[in-house]
């Protein structure tokens, strides 16, 4: 896919929105709607238009060892993020959902075993900023910490 890309580096076709060192039309419809940013340490920014709307709604960062760092997505695609990814060491150890879009969290999944177990979860259920709900798992965890 990244052999397509297109180096844009300083012109205005790039968004208004977002500055990107690349930026890739992958459905040739015309519109951007992948944006790559470079940033000093060499980390990498990806940020896509899945569904090809005008509004990002995936955003992946990577390291220099392109490990994956921190994920956001717009899972019901009205423009405003609410999936939040936390990574470490390449794997997801974190989940942060808005389930009700009002821009507040309220669903907290924590993730061990490289990505694999879901160790517990905490819940808003009415949505008052408050956990409701704890939920935790027996899990095994592999790598004994
Ligand atoms: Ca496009
Ligand atoms: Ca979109
Ligand atoms: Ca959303
Ligand atoms: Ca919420």
């Amino acid at each position: 896919m990244f052999n397509k890309i297109i180096l844009l580096i300083f012109t205005l076709s790039v968004s208004s929105v977002l500055f990107a060192d690349y930026s890739l039309d992958s459905n040739s419809d015309g519109i951007l709607d992948i944006w790559v940013e470079e940033l000093e340490d060499n980390s990498i920014i990806i940020s896509s238009d899945t569904n090809f709307d005008g509004n990002v709604d995936k955003k992946l960062a990577m390291n220099g060892a392109k490990l994956t760092l921190y994920e956001e997505t717009d899972y019901n695609l009205d423009g405003i993020m609410d999936n939040f990814y936390f990574y470490e060491d390449g794997f997801v150890v974190r989940q942060e959902v808005d389930s009700n879009y009002d821009l507040k969290i309220d669903i907290w999944v924590y993730i061990t075993n490289d990505g694999k177990s879901i160790s517990s979860y905490e819940k808003d259920l009415d949505f008052d900023g408050v956990v409701d709900k704890v939920k935790e798992f027996e899990v095994y965890k592999e790598d004994g910490k």
